[in-house]
């Protein structure tokens, strides 16, 4: 909690089909839309090899940090209707896709369901996730260890910031 039911977030924006950095730049903005939120944070865009199935292009991904008073649940319905709206189908496990918006950490809530899990579990080992993740928020401390320090055990093999700024 931030105070007054606000709650820091964290989201992760993944994509490797039909223009990648535009999905992403696109679903930015739409993060920005959110009902009852504020967008404060966007990290720069990395493009990653594909983790899972290799016969897939490569992605581009990055982090956002919005502070919000939507339940997780709903949260997470808002941006499943924003992958709909990025004609994104559900068709191969771990195959290619138009976007994916991932919550990574909803304040310090930890839950286990069927329907979301927090932190996010791909949060510590995913390279593509951790390091736009500290680039935003250094101060992060995940399971007692600073992010800094995570980093220096996450190589960044396949992993290649860029320059591109969605606002250009
Ligand atoms: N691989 C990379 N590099 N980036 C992703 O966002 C990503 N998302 C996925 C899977 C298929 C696991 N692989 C990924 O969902």
């Amino acid at each position: 909690m931030v105070g007054n039911g606000l709650v820091q977030c964290f989201i992760a924006l993944g994509s490797n089909l039909d223009d990648p950095v535009a999905h992403v730049c696109r679903a930015f903005y739409e993060l920005a839309e959110l009902p009852q939120s504020r967008l404060l944070q966007r990290s720069s865009l990395y493009r990653s090899a594909p983790m899972g199935p290799q016969d897939q292009p490569d992605y581009i991904n990055a982090v956002a940090e919005l502070e919000t008073r939507l339940p997780a649940l709903d949260l997470l319905h808002q941006l499943q209707y924003i992958e709909k709206a990025h004609q994104r189908v559900r068709e191969r496990h771990w195959g290619p896709r138009t976007l994916d918006l991932d919550i990574l950490l909803y304040g310090e809530l930890k839950q286990q369901n069927e329907e979301l899990c927090l932190p996010h579990p791909g949060l510590l080992s995913r390279n593509f996730v951790l390091y736009p993740l500290a680039e935003i928020a250094a101060e992060l401390v995940l399971d007692g260890v600073p992010i800094t320090e995570r980093l220096a055990t996450c190589p960044m093999t396949g992993l290649e910031p860029l320059e591109t700024d969605c606002d250009e």
